[in-house]
């Protein structure tokens, strides 16, 4: 079947770089990136682009009508620290963008939807030591409640109307090519480009403080498996755990020190940002996905950082 794909969102950390690997897969002009921002990258002159609004359903039906894609990739969200600054606006976004996805799908008989969640599906209450696929999810921030939220609509709607939806509660992310948007985890990026331009970095998260994490080639070759599966395999419709490792600032400085010996971390007052990543797990239980669909990261802390530094050199 031939696909045509529309990424929603594609101008972001994710997006920037899925549309590149979808088109390499399914052909430049079957890709189209969709995004509310002008694309900066190689997206614009590869394949098509078309201005979107998810939240302004009509034009969105229009590209519904004028693509019958048969793939779609939801990406536009605001994350967990912008989400705290506008609670209504990531509310808006996160939630109506979604059903407006998944009502018009419906109507263009879509085959396939991606959906991502995120680790903030999980909350104070939540076992933070390999957080289990289903456990207590009592998530404190917006994001994370729209999230929550977000997994129990996708369950729904394939139950009830039998759209084949999927989805991976992301960890943290770490990316050079596209900058990070406004997330908790974002520490784990600057914190490269910081070694690299003044040989130091200044923490917003204290020095103890683990989160799951993933590097993002893991994180496209996961995304676009989950796709690629067959149905029968997808046994969660909500949304799978899924991870690449676990990591404090201080054991991520210790291993950027390997590459840059002078590298200094040390940390700022107190941030908001503690209270959120406080709230999460510190690693993530992913034997679900590994077991349904075959997951398995390549990239651990000393690859990841080897790789991190080598690209933004350049
Ligand atoms: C964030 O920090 O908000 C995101 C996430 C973990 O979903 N990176």
């Amino acid at each position: 079947m031939l696909e045509k794909i529309l990424v929603i969102g594609s101008n972001g950390q994710i997006g920037t770089e899925l549309v590149t690997e979808l088109r390499k897969n399914y052909g430049d002009s079957n890709v189209i990136a969709c995004d509310i921002r002008r694309p900066d990258y190689d997206i614009k002159n590869a394949g098509p682009f078309e201005f979107v609004n998810v939240l302004e359903k009509d034009i969105l039906n229009e590209i519904f009508r004028k693509y019958k894609p048969t793939q779609v990739y939801l990406l536009a969200a605001l994350l967990s620290a912008t989400g705290e600054q506008n609670p209504k606006l990531a509310w808006d976004l996160n939630m109506n963008g979604l059903l407006n996805v998944l009502d018009l799908a419906i109507e263009y008989k879509t085959a396939r939807i991606y959906w991502p969640s995120s680790i903030a599906v999980f909350g104070p209450n939540s076992p933070k030591v390999q957080t289990p696929q289903y456990c207590v999810m009592d998530p404190n921030t917006v994001y994370g409640i729209s999230k929550l939220a977000g997994e129990r609509w996708c369950e729904y709607y394939f139950q009830r109307y039998g759209l084949d939806i999927r989805s991976i509660r992301y960890p943290g992310l770490i990316s050079w090519k596209a900058a990070p948007g406004g997330g908790t985890t974002d520490y784990a990026i600057h914190i490269f480009h910081d070694a690299l331009i003044k040989g130091s970095y200044k923490s917003f998260l204290s020095a103890e403080t683990e989160l799951p994490m993933m590097y993002m080639d893991d994180a496209i070759r996961g995304t676009i498996a989950l796709m690629d599966a067959p149905a029968e395999k997808i046994n969660i419709r909500s949304s799978y755990n899924l991870t690449g490792m676990s990591f404090t600032p201080e054991i991520l400085a210790d291993e950027i020190k390997k590459h840059i010996p002078n590298f200094t971390l040390g940390y700022t007052e107190f941030d908001p940002r503690q209270n959120i990543a406080n709230s999460w797990p510190k690693s993530i239980d992913d034997s679900s996905a590994q077991a349904d669909w075959g997951w398995k990261p390549e990239f651990d802390l000393s690859k990841m950082t080897a790789d991190m530094l080598k690209n933004l050199k350049k």
